[in-house]
């Protein structure tokens, strides 16, 4: 997609702190960080949403939270953070590139606000 801010990551037109790579995803740091470790990890393909990515591409679907997982081995709390998918602009989603946030490294509440 051409007006797409994190396709634009994803081809290196646009920088970005990139933590980790696989062969469909690419994993960045949030620029609004909301924890010590706060993480995006995007597919390499363009998908609007979580469930159109698991409908589309459900092995890269799959990936994507592999990936996270080792991001959160690599920030050294690989049993404690939380993945997000904000779906739709009423639950926060302000990119529409599929992205998983990965939080941790610190105590995080619940509910969420
Ligand atoms: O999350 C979108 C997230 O994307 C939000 O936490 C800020 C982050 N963001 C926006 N622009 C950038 C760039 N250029 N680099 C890194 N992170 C960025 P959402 O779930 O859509 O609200």
């Amino acid at each position: 997609m051409d007006d797409c801010l994190f396709c634009k990551i994803v081809a290196g037109e646009i920088p970005a702190d990139v933590v980790h790579t696989t062969e469909r995803t690419v994993a960045f740091r949030d620029l609004n960080p909301q924890a010590p470790t706060h993480v995006l990890v995007v597919p390499r393909q363009h998908f609007a949403n979580a469930a159109e990515l698991a409908a589309g591409d459900p092995v890269a679907s799959a990936e994507l939270v592999t990936t996270a997982a080792a991001v959160a081995t690599a920030e050294g709390h690989p049993d404690d953070y939380r993945l997000v998918f904000n779906t739709g602009a009423g639950a926060g989603q302000t990119v529409f590139h599929t992205h998983l946030h990965v939080l941790g490294g610190r105590d995080l509440g619940w509910p969420p606000g």
